[in-house]
């Protein structure tokens, strides 16, 4: 059995992390949070230590260790996007190996920062890309990695997922501690696409607002047209009129691929992996957060070129 500690415990993705490591029969030894809100730990590890000062919970794990010959393996971190790359850094110096929610860092000179830090400690970082280890994800790289060598697959991914004025006011709303929503959101499906498509040979940013963004990627096989939003407005009106807040589709060569299902248990299937001596390190994580970076930086063009139906 495997001793956890968890960053960032009274946050959304947390139960879905607290869930895997009880599901995989570890341990939950401690966690930590600035916010008080964890009852939920009860429902999963109804003995583990909880903190809301940093300096506390850094101590307890030193006690656990010298005093009750007791050592954290793995630190999981579900804190904001710009708090990753120190809370790593901590799990690593107290000895332990990080599992780390997406984006890994915002920018791709804290990737090269964050390897330093694997080095010189000799533990590992993973970073959480659930949509690798989705059952349809896997089939389409499988059917992309049959096809003929130069085979362009023209690519459809709108992306909308309805989020009330609080994602503005939070963290996930400003730039600085998110990213902004192409890489908050979209992270999942760049690293999706070029783990399924090869290298990024075009990246072009059509609109980039705060509440929807849109462009086109061309990779070593595929051209795609991306749209991603987080306001309902963007909804088509047949899925509005249904009461839905949500849209995901990926269209390949104009057919669908039918990947709504199955979100839920994709951290549990990344924590076997990853106790099972694989999953992804930091340099998976590397192609998305250029990306990121990329969109992020990058001066929308409007309506030019090859952009999404969605814009019209
Ligand atoms: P959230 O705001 O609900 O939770 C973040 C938690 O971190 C909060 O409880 C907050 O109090 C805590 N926190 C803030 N600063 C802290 C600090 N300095 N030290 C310790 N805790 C601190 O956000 P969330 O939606 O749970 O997102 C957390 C992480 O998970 C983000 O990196 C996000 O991108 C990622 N995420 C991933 C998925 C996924 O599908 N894989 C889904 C949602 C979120
Ligand atoms: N929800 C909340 O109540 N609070 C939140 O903080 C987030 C959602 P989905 P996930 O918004 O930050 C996606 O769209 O797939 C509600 C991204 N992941 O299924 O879990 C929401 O209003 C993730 O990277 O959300 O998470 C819905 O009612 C990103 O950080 C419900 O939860 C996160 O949004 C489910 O919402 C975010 C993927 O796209 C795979």
């Amino acid at each position: 059995m495997k001793n956890f500690a968890l960053i960032g415990a009274a946050g959304y993705i947390a139960p879905r992390h607290m869930k895997a490591i009880k599901d995989t029969g570890n341990n939950l030894l401690t966690a930590f949070d600035k916010g008080d809100s964890v009852g939920i730990i009860d429902s999963y590890f109804p003995n583990a230590d909880f903190f809301v000062e940093f300096e506390r919970f850094d101590r307890h794990i030193e006690k656990l260790k010298y005093e009750k010959d007791t050592y954290l393996d793995y630190v999981s971190i579900c804190s904001p996007n710009y708090l990753h790359d120190a809370h790593i850094r901590f799990a690593l110096r107290s000895g332990a190996d990080a599992i780390c929610e997406k984006p890994l860092v915002l920018n791709p000179w804290n990737v090269d920062k964050l390897q330093h830090v694997e080095e010189k400690t000799g533990k590992k970082i993973y970073n959480i890309l659930q949509l690798r280890v989705h059952p349809s994800i896997i089939a389409l790289r499988e059917k992309v990695k049959n096809a003929k060598k130069d085979t362009k697959f023209e690519v459809d991914l709108t992306y909308l997922t309805s989020r009330g004025n609080w994602y503005h006011t939070s963290w996930k709303g400003d730039k600085t501690k998110s990213g902004g929503i192409a890489t908050n959101i979209g992270v999942h499906f760049y690293d999706m696409l070029s783990w399924i498509f090869g290298d990024v040979q075009e990246n072009i940013v059509h609109v980039h607002e705060n509440d929807r963004a849109a462009g086109y990627l061309e990779f070593e096989n595929a051209r795609v047209k991306w749209f991603l939003s987080i306001s309902s407005k963007y909804l088509p009106k047949e899925i509005k009129e249904k009461g839905q807040t949500t849209f995901r589709s990926i269209t390949i060569n104009g057919e669908e691929l039918e990947f709504s299902g199955g979100f839920t248990d994709l951290h549990t299937m990344v924590y076997k992996d990853i106790l099972a001596g694989k999953g992804y390190g930091v340099d998976a994580a590397r192609t998305a957060i250029e990306i990121v970076h990329d969109i992020r930086n990058a001066k929308p063009v409007g309506l030019k070129g090859e952009y999404h139906r969605f814009l019209k």
